[in-house]
């Protein structure tokens, strides 16, 4: 059965009135036990220097911080975990360098992405997406909205596949719910947290909307 940890993910998100590390910050204080540095063409001190201060964050809130990408990071510093996209390592590469004590996380934005990942072996979830259009990530996929997820969950159950669905991409409180009845099991965020007036309380918000639809399942 999927942790709690794995309900909630936050994104890390550069922009204008936050750093990387604050970021992530506000997240914790709002709930979440769950973090993805996620630092797109960064120089890799940097990456490295603000992974380590992030990876603290997280211990002290006992809070899960995984790195998206970077497996020689994740493996060098012990963080939890990495997040593969379809053009990173594959996942039996990354499951040998880091072993099964490590989260392994890859993206699809279908079912037969989820097939060519589990060619390469399996991983510990699936991020799926983009539900909606996001600017946080560039070269986006064809977006799934709710018809995606339902496609997508139905092909997941009568292959017998178990594997833990984190939804992704544009994802606001509102959408939680609907999202969460398809049975995807989890739910990544970055930009609706980081454009709200007060950050951590929206990202409270959004943890106690995942809390009340889990009563349901
Ligand atoms: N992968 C697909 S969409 C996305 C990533 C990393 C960005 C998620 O952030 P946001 O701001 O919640 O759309
Ligand atoms: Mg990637």
């Amino acid at each position: 059965m999927i942790s709690h940890n794995y309900r909630l993910q936050f994104i890390t998100h550069h922009n204008s009135r936050y750093s990387y590390i604050d970021s992530a910050r506000l997240a914790l204080d709002g709930g979440c036990q769950w973090i993805q540095l996620r630092m797109k063409n960064a120089d890799e001190s940097l990456m490295e220097e603000t992974a380590i201060i992030i990876q603290q964050m997280c211990k002290d809130y006992s809070a899960t911080f995984i790195i998206n990408d970077n497996v020689l990071l994740a493996q060098k510093i012990e963080a939890d975990g990495v997040h593969l996209g379809k053009d990173d390592m594959p996942i039996a590469q990354a499951r040998k360098i880091l072993g099964d004590r490590y989260i392994i996380g890859a993206t699809i934005n279908s079912f037969d992405d989820a097939l060519t990942h589990l060619r390469s072996d399996t991983p510990d979830y699936f991020g799926c997406g983009p539900f909606r259009f996001t600017s946080t990530k560039q070269n986006i996929a064809a977006t799934l909205g709710i018809n995606g997820y339902r496609n997508i969950m139905r092909q997941m159950r009568s292959s017998g596949i178990n594997i833990p669905i984190v939804a992704i991409g544009g994802i606001c409180n509102d959408d939680i719910t609907d999202i969460l009845d398809c049975g995807i099991n989890g739910i990544a965020i970055s930009s609706s947290v980081l454009n709200a007036d007060n950050p951590s309380a929206e990202m409270a918000n959004i943890s106690m909307t995942i809390s009340n639809s889990q009563l349901q399942y």
